[in-house]
């Protein structure tokens, strides 16, 4: 990214209430649904069990991945919902499947499992 662009970014992050503006692509891009392997950070694992995402909120850098481990006997997904209105959505798991998400962006993400959409998390992405 030039710094040109880079700065006029920062300075409508910096205005801006809801957190950063980005276009369409660059949302798409700050949060992505990786392949990868087992994580083993405690910080940055999410289990859904009984339900419900546990812990409920994570707080990660950007570059980070979250890993979601279901223990649950039934399929869950992860939907993030992003400024506009978009979302990023996993594939459903089963049991003991993992789902891996890479953050790029700093900012505020709400998530969701589509097929328990009762069942809710946030994922804070801090410099
Ligand atoms: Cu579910």
């Amino acid at each position: 990214m030039p710094w040109s662009r880079l700065g006029a970014w920062s300075i409508m992050a910096a205005l801006l209430p809801g957190g950063p503006l980005a276009s369409a692509e660059d949302q798409l891009e700050a949060v992505v649904v990786v392949d990868a392997d087992e994580i083993e950070d405690p910080a940055r694992k999410v289990y859904m069990e009984n339900f419900l995402f546990r812990p409920e909120e994570l707080r990660v850098g950007p570059g980070e991945k979250v890993q979601w481990v279901n223990l649950d006997r039934v399929q869950h997904d992860v939907v993030v919902w992003l400024n506009g209105g978009k979302s990023v959505a996993s594939e459903l798991v089963g049991f003991q499947g993992k789902i891996t998400i890479l953050f790029n962006v700093p900012g505020t993400y709400d998530y969701i499992c589509s097929p328990h959409p009762f069942m809710g998390g946030r994922v804070v992405v801090t410099e």
